[in-house]
């Protein structure tokens, strides 16, 4: 019976995304997990051993640079060697066949667009550059191997680089967060993939479009705070192994 109700809610997906005018997707780092891309809160997750606002803020670099520095290497490494999965091959090909799907991300790993995905809104800025934390004006810089080789990375100025991605306690970049708003107030359809939901204001996009009446699907093995609300559709299971089959259900 369980397997009947997946494939149900499979083509209920299928049906959903077919009749949708607009469909919007949003992703988290579940979304780069079968990747094997380590997701923040999972039993591996980055922040097992570290607290997030250790690392992933101003503070943290001023306290710790070497270390926050270490860890950025190594995701950016991971990052350059890993492909995407099939999920992310699903989700080009719905947007090839649909021509519009606009997708947000909170992830920084740069996978969305090494699948060939268009119209990626990087909500929390990327890893192919760095900028000088004391704002001094010069031009930010490639993530390049070289520019680790001592640790921190500096400025020209001699302050210390931080890499272009948003830390907590800053703002995220205007024009992505406008865009994202706009779109969550005006689509018909989101598809939240891989994402615990806790970090703000990412978190609000699917509770926008839902409360204008769109349909929200949930893709994620585990419940989020979206999981119980009632416009959620919710396909418990992985990115790699839900969207190839929703995809096979819509154009075959
Ligand atoms: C801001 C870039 C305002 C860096 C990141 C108290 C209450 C509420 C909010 C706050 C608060 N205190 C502070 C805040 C605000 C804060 C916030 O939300 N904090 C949280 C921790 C409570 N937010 C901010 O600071 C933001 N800025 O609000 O600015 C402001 C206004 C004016 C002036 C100045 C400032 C900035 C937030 C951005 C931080 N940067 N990333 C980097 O990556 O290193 S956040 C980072 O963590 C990610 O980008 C992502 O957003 C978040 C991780 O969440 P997820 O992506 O959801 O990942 P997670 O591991 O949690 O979950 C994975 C999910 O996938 C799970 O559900 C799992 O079940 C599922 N999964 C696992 N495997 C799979 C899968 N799903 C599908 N398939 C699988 N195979
Ligand atoms: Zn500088």
């Amino acid at each position: 019976m369980a397997e009947l109700t997946s494939l149900n809610l499979i083509s209920k997906a299928a049906d959903m995304i077919a009749a949708a005018g607009l469909t919007v997707v949003s992703t988290g780092a579940g979304m780069s997990r079968e990747s094997g891309v380590r997701t923040f809160r999972g039993e591996d997750g980055l922040w097992r051993e570290y607290k997030a606002e250790d690392l992933a803020s101003r503070e943290g670099i001023r306290k710790n640079p070497e270390l926050v520095w270490e860890w950025y290497r190594e995701r950016l490494k991971a990052c350059e060697e890993l492909e995407p999965h099939a999920g992310y091959h699903a989700l080009a090909r719905i947007q090839n066949e649909q021509d519009t799907l606009p997708v947000i991300t909170q992830n920084i790993d740069g996978l969305l667009q090494k699948a060939g995905i268009r119209d990626v809104i990087e909500l929390h800025g990327n890893l192919r550059t760095a900028s000088c934390m004391n704002e001094c004006g010069a031009p930010n810089v490639r993530m390049t191997e070289d520019l680790f080789k001592d640790l921190p990375p500096r400025c020209t100025c001699g302050s210390i680089l931080r890499p272009d991605v948003v830390l907590f306690g800053e703002q995220l970049p205007q024009q992505a967060l406008k865009r994202a708003f706009r779109l969550a107030d005006s689509c018909d359809l989101m598809l939240v993939i891989g994402t615990s939901m806790v970090v703000y204001p990412a978190s609000s996009l699917p509770l926008i479009a839902m409360r204008q009446g769109a349909q929200v699907i949930e893709i994620n093995p585990e419940e989020t705070p979206l999981s119980s609300l009632d416009g959620t559709l919710n396909l418990r299971g992985t990115a790699g192994t839900v969207l190839p089959e929703i995809v096979k259900a819509v154009f075959g």
